[in-house]
């Protein structure tokens, strides 16, 4: 899963990388122009795979990842090179975590002069919503060229009927998840990689006061809400801070603050709900291994992300939910007991499934 870390400029989000990723991106650069865009890749922390490995030993433990990338601020209006190339960037990513300032701290400017979180996520929106409504018309103008020449009317009629809506909910500030489609329809527009499709989290960046909660977030925890967006809480700075210390210390001072879980659970467990992504697990005294799958896929297509050689010559998946494994004690006792089941190709994994794939090629 690639997650893009945007918003405006200044709002913390190469500080909020550092607190996701344990790094150390550069951070309050804001009028530096564009920086780099940081990438950092994040193992899941889990506690399932944990318990499997302490059964097993394996030679190699192989959590979940998820991949985050931070992008320069977008600075409201601007169309240079560099946005365009961001903008590309942010094409390729799963899911978007927008970062809002809420945190009011003299030192370090508003660029808009004031704080305003709801104005913050209204500019930004209308920002990928303008890079939006680009990709659109132009699509539109050559379907309705192409149209015109005769061809292929069947396809491209209800592709011109498709971007005709979408163009119109862009047109009046609407983000293009917004609008109403069927199941192909969608398929169709995420060809076109639209940011304002993508999934978002919404990410207040409060000060480090309200760590534990506060009402300075209150409009825009109210605006999340109207607007069907999950909301995260986060105080960027000083969690950030905490990532670069020891386990021990930072429990300490998390639970000083009063911070149950660092941000980076919270984030995580928030992208895979978002995306409805569930993990199952292989095993054995080689390796101990997380997967990430759809919620919806079926055990060919989870076959399918470990080699295309075990997707193609499926026989069964021989599954025991992780609950299970861990009252049984063992695969052997769980199989004793009964809970051990033989699976076809149209399965649906669901998470903390643990299999062995039997296939033949
Ligand atoms: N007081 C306070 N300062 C913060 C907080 N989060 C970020 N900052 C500061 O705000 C400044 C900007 O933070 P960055 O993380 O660089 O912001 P950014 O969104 O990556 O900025 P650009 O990449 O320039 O768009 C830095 O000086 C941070 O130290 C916070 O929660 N509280
Ligand atoms: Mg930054």
């Amino acid at each position: 899963m690639k997650v893009g870390i945007v918003g405006l400029a200044s709002s913390g989000k190469s500080t909020l990388f550092n607190a996701l990723t344990h790094g150390v991106a550069e951070t309050g650069r804001f009028g530096s122009g564009r920086a780099e865009v940081n990438r950092a890749q994040v193992l899941v922390p889990d506690e399932r795979l944990d318990w499997l490995a302490d059964l097993y030993g394996p030679k190699k433990k192989t959590p979940a990842t998820v991949d985050f990338l931070d992008a320069p601020g977008l600075v409201a209006g601007s169309t240079d090179k560099a946005t365009a190339r961001l903008i590309g960037d942010l094409r390729t990513v799963d899911a978007l975590l927008q970062v809002v300032r809420v945190f009011d701290d003299p030192a370090v400017p508003h660029p808009a002069g004031s704080i305003d979180p709801v104005r913050d996520v209204s500019d930004f929106d209308a920002e990928l919503i303008l890079a939006d409504l680009a990709v659109v018309e132009n699509r539109l103008a050559r379907v309705v060229s192409d149209l015109g020449k005769g061809v292929e009317p069947a396809v491209l009629g209800p592709e011109k009927d498709l971007l005709e809506r979408v163009q119109g909910a862009l047109e009046e500030g609407r983000p293009a998840r917004s609008v109403d489609l069927s199941a192909k329809e969608r398929q169709v527009l995420r060809g076109y990689a639209l940011l304002s499709q993508k999934p978002a989290i919404l990410i207040g960046n409060v000060g480090e006061d309200d760590a534990s909660g506060g009402d300075s977030d209150a409009a825009l925890r109210e605006y999340a809400a109207s607007a069907g967006l999950p909301y995260l809480p986060v105080a960027a700075q000083i969690e950030s801070e905490i990532a670069q210390m020891e386990d021990a210390e930072a429990a300490e001072f998390l639970a000083d603050l009063g911070i149950e879980r660092p941000s980076r659970d919270r984030v995580i467990r928030a992208a895979f709900d978002l995306l409805s992504l569930i993990i199952f697990f292989t095993f054995g005294e080689d390796e101990c291994r997380a997967w990430t799958v759809a919620r919806d896929s079926d055990a060919v297509e989870a076959a399918g992300k470990i080699h295309s050689d075990i997707a193609r010559g499926f026989i069964r998946a021989e599954i025991v939910d992780l609950g299970t494994l861990r009252e049984a004690g063992s695969w052997a006792a769980a199989k004793d007991v009964g809970k051990h089941r033989l699976e076809g190709k149209e399965y649906r994994m669901r998470d903390g499934d643990c299999v062995i794939f039997r296939f033949n090629v």
